[in-house]
């Protein structure tokens, strides 16, 4: 009956009528195609071209196609051995089956990258996805797929797509009781008790969710990890989950906790000098590929926080990564060995205790190690400069690891688009080698000549309906993807192909809701943390605002620690005068992060602590322009629940509400945390209102007293 109203709205070129959608279809929904300009598009699906019998790969790569087709277009294409006249698809995987007369060449191209190119062969012609493996070509099928979805033009296509990096991998940080630390979309979808023998659904649309923005690694567990995972039971399910991800070039990954020869080994120690422990590692990596035999490797949390780790003996970073790596290489395995170390029995300044561990190991490192470095030196706050150990280790590849799930950014309910935090990263110049050397060179290893490359993101895939918490948090997901995919990526034109897959390309919603998303960031720092502020979050959830705490065991628990405003001024002094953390960033850096008048504005309270009369470009004071930035962060959120409003009826009105509320909540929220700091800051300043600004709803006792012990994710 529904199709009946659709084929009947479309007949007189009406859109289909908006349908419950619940998100479960992520960016891979395919809704009918407005009829009028569906006709190119339906001219080039006729039929499937593969000889011979698909691989699982080549496979998905049909079933995708098809569904796409029919979806969109109402058409199921056929599958062929030989092309015929017009509408032909060509599936290509390997350099020996290119069809001749094309002129493509995939000599240049990454094994896992793909070319599209409209072709005339004979008298056939059509749109040839050719790739050295099988999983480009159907990294290929999607994209074909996508520019379907957003409506580009497909009759003269010339796409070559290599990823900028090898390791493109989604870190869960899921706990085996199916906790999710930080995550806020329901539990783990890894549903550890019905492993082995059940295997849900979900696990497959997950990985084709994945394969569709050319991710090709999971970590399934928790970086504070659990030394059972690796204990044959584990073993035998994450083998598992390994053989539904394979045919999507997804492989699987696991955290290694250090101590494991002890928990489940029964060593006495977990010393990496020690011949015992190095043989116990060797022979479990033995044991993991005879479950596994594609199994990536291990991805490690040392010495940090707690967790275990080679100084517990002695002995330092490259001495633990490099007997895991020596476990490994006969696999082909990899180690990633996370850099986010900071010791509750180091005073130094936080933000450089990961680069005085490592910089000095620089070179040390074995070829299949790869160093993970978070954007920032302290915690994915809403803004940090870049992690100052990105191009100062030359000899040592660095992995990027960004945060999907949003920690210190909301949680689900707060619309913050995170595509603008990483391009802001990545296109950020650490001047290592002179001017140009963007992090993004650094990482994808063409700045420095390292071979082997990654970029990690902490996920937010739960258990809930819609992935992740959130219809606009899904964008994180897709955005994560397609920038690590390519590094030099347009986080707007992401965001606009995002917004056309999973809702409408109608321009009367695209426009405004891309408007909205590409603000949004700087809308949270404005709120939370603005002028260069930093982990202010309550503590331990990191729910709301607590910039008063002050009395916490370690100084670096206390958002005190990370503001230390007085009744002088306020901000961290990263100077020569204070930890003199500037001077891990190389010139002219140094120098323009070290003075207060050059330092950019967005960051001159993580470097300096500034008098609350200094004079601001704006000619403003800091305490006047802070206050500023508060109230603009809450007018920014007020703005985008009222544009939301206006697109009332232009999507399904399920998804349409939700995201209506959610945006109540950021702004409820967002006044909660301007409120608040304001009220805190003056508290400590003594400074009155600047003129018109509203004073905070309550006094600051008010809001310190707030506690919410539940909060999630902790
Ligand atoms: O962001 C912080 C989180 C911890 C996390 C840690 C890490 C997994 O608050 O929950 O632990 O970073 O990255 O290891």
């Amino acid at each position: 009956m529904l199709r009946l109203i659709i084929i009947a709205l479309s007949v007189f070129g009406l859109a289909a009528p908006a349908q419950a959608e619940d998100g479960y279809e992520l960016w891979l929904r395919y809704p009918p195609m407005e009829r009028a300009i569906a006709k190119p598009y339906r001219d080039a699906m006729q039929r499937i071209i593969l000889p011979g019998e698909p691989s699982e790969t080549l496979s998905l790569a049909i079933s995708e196609l098809e569904r796409g087709a029919t979806g969109m277009l109402d058409r199921t294409p056929s599958i062929d051995e030989d092309a015929k006249g017009r509408g032909n698809i060509w599936l290509v995987s390997g350099s020996d089956n290119v069809p001749a007369d094309t002129g493509i060449d995939l000599t240049d191209l990454a094994e896992d990258g793909y070319v599209i190119r409209t072709v005339t062969i004979g008298k056939t012609s059509g749109i040839v996805i050719a790739s050295k493996s099988d999983v480009g070509v159907l990294y290929g099928t999607f994209h074909l797929l996508r520019l379907m979805q957003t409506r580009a033009d497909i009759t003269e296509l010339n796409v070559s797509e290599s990823p900028s990096v090898d390791v493109r991998i989604m870190n869960h940080w899921d706990n085996l009781d199916r906790y999710v630390e930080r995550g806020y979309s329901g539990q783990s979808i890894w549903d550890w008790h019905k492993l082995p023998d059940y295997i849900d659904p979900r696990y497959e649309d997950y990985a084709r969710a994945q394969a569709s923005i050319g991710i090709n690694g999971v970590s399934l567990i928790n970086v504070n990890s659990d030394a059972m995972v690796l204990t044959p039971m584990y073993l035998e399910k994450t083998a598992a989950l390994a053989d539904v991800f394979r045919p999507y070039g997804i492989k699987v990954y696991q955290t290694a906790r250090f101590s494991a020869p002890m928990e489940i080994g029964g060593l006495e120690t977990a010393d990496p000098a020690d011949p015992a422990v190095q043989q116990w590692w060797a022979e479990k990596a033995d044991e993991i590929y005879q479950y596994i035999p594609d199994f990536g490797g291990f991805l490690v949390k040392a010495n940090s926080e707690g967790q275990p780790g080679p100084q517990d003996y002695g002995r330092n970073h490259v001495d633990g990564a490099n007997m895991l790596a020596d476990a490994l290489a006969p696999h082909g395995g990899i180690v990633m060995w996370r850099a986010f170390v900071y010791s509750e029995h180091d005073d130094e300044d936080r933000a450089k205790q990961a680069y005085t561990q490592f910089v000095p190991l620089d070179g040390q490192f074995r070829d299949n190690v790869l160093v993970q470095v978070k954007n920032g030196a302290i915690d994915f706050q809403p803004r940090e400069p870049f992690h100052p150990m990105f191009g100062a280790m030359p000899e040592t590849p660095l992995m990027m690891e960004f945060q999907v799930t949003k920690e210190y950014l909301g949680f689900a309910t707060h619309l913050v688009y995170l595509a603008p935090l990483y391009e802001e990263v990545l296109e950020a110049d650490t001047y290592a080698e002179g001017e140009g050397s963007t992090v993004a060179s650094v990482v994808d290893g063409s700045l420095q000549g390292q071979s082997l490359t990654g970029v990690a993101g902490v996920g937010n895939v739960g258990s809930d309906r819609n992935w992740s918490g959130s219809h606009f948090d899904q964008a994180n997901w897709y955005a994560f993807g397609r920038m690590a995919w390519d590094l030099h990526a347009d986080s707007e034109a992401i965001a606009d192909d995002w917004v056309r897959m999973t809702f409408s390309n109608d321009p009367a919603f695209v426009t405004p809701v891309v408007d909205m998303m590409m603000g949004s960031r700087e809308a949270a720092v404005n709120y939370m943390t603005p002028l260069g502020l930093a982990h202010l979050m309550a503590t331990g959830h990191h729910y709301g605002p607590g910039p008063w705490v002050c009395d916490l065991g370690r100084p670096e628990w206390n958002p005190c620690y990370y503001h230390k405003a007085d009744e002088n001024g306020i901000g961290f002094d990263r100077t020569e005068t204070g930890s003199d953390a500037i001077s891990q960033y190389a010139e002219p850096l140094h120098d323009l992060y070290g003075d207060i008048d050059t330092v950019p504005e967005n960051l001159l309270l993580w470097f300096h602590h500034v008098p609350w009369d200094h004079e601001m470009k704006s000619g403003a004071t800091l305490w006047e322009e802070l206050t500023r930035h508060y109230t603009l962060g809450v007018e920014q959120v007020a703005d985008m629940r009222a544009t939301w409003a206006g697109l009332e009826g232009l999507i399904d009105d399920g998804r349409y509400a939700q995201i209506a509320a959610f945006l109540g909540i950021q702004e409820k929220e967002a006044q909660w945390w301007r409120d608040s700091s304001i009220a805190y800051f003056q508290s400590i300043s003594g400074l009155p209102l600047p003129d018109g600004l509203a004073p905070p709803e309550k006094d600051v006792e008010y809001y310190k007293a707030i506690s919410h012990p539940f909060a999630p994710g902790n």
